[in-house]
């Protein structure tokens, strides 16, 4: 659709100038200081949502400025000093039938887009690798069905000078979730306990983690980097403290890290978990 490729090009010219020194700093996977608009987009799906934000964000601009129009164009003409004698019109069929099927039109033309994205989001597609992230409280662990039998808890790095220097407060863990870059990834989600949800702002993720439920979702990462999310769903009082990193490497690196992790990570069903309960001490907690 050229209009709203049109649209969308204003737009983006628009939100930047709004955004201004924002969108230049707009983090990569991370939030940046002052920033005004979304973080910067690491995968296909956050690329459409960023242009069907800037889409609507047309839209609703010249409703606002139409509506305030009108409403200037009442207060100046329409006063009781500048029209004394109102009119005693109550009806204007052409008037009625067309701020009725105006508004139906811009609807249908949002709703096509928005479909189409929402369907891009939820048709998962042939999917070069499984990760399955698992909300507990308050903790993620991850586990690669499809590279072995590994599982391995991230948690937050809560004591300050144990971040390393790339990793920003509140949002550094002591294992990352680590996938190949422009590679497909399928997410699962499920909650231990309680509802947790999974997202990651930069791949324009989020899917509830659910006690009981598989939920699906995708990404492919674009760019190498670190990208960083947050638990999205209140649950419990660590629900600040459960971020999400996600470590997108080359398909090499990826390889050696496996191998790596399927040592570290080795699953020993008769071990204690080694965080048992991490959530309810306070103060640092390191493994
Ligand atoms: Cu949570």
């Amino acid at each position: 659709m050229l209009v709203f490729k049109r649209l969308t090009a204003i737009a983006a010219t628009i939100s930047s100038l709004l955004a201004g020194v924002g969108t230049a700093s707009a983090g990569l996977g991370q939030p940046s200081a002052w920033q005004l608009n979304f973080q910067q987009a690491g995968s296909p799906v956050m690329d459409n949502i960023i242009s069907f934000h800037n889409f609507l964000l047309v839209i609703i601009t010249l409703i606002t400025l139409f509506v305030l129009a009108l409403l200037v164009v009442i207060m100046v003409r329409f006063n009781a000093r500048a029209n004394p004698t109102p009119s005693r019109t109550t009806h204007n069929t052409l008037l009625e039938v067309a701020w009725t099927l105006v508004p139906v039109a811009i609807l249908v033309m949002i709703a096509i887009p928005s479909f189409k994205l929402l369907f891009y989001q939820l048709n998962i597609p042939q999917a070069d690798l499984t990760v399955k992230a698992t909300g507990k409280q308050w903790y993620w662990s991850y586990s690669y069905p499809d590279n072995g039998k590994f599982e391995f808890d991230s948690l937050m790095v809560r004591d300050e000078k144990q971040l390393r220097t790339d990793q920003p407060r509140l949002l550094g863990v002591d294992n990352e979730l680590v996938v190949p870059v422009n590679k497909t990834v399928r997410v699962q989600t499920t909650g231990a306990e309680v509802i947790h949800s999974f997202a990651v702002p930069s791949f324009g993720v989020k899917v509830d983690a659910i006690p009981g439920r598989l939920n699906e979702t995708w990404f492919k990462a674009t760019r190498e980097g670190i990208y960083y999310g947050q638990c999205a769903e209140l649950c419990g009082k660590d629900h600040a403290f459960m971020p999400i990193a996600v470590r997108v490497v080359s398909e090499e690196a990826f390889a050696t890290w496996v191998e790596e992790a399927k040592q570290k990570f080795a699953r020993d069903d008769n071990a204690q978990t080694n965080v048992a309960a991490a959530g309810a001490i306070d103060g640092p907690v390191i493994k």
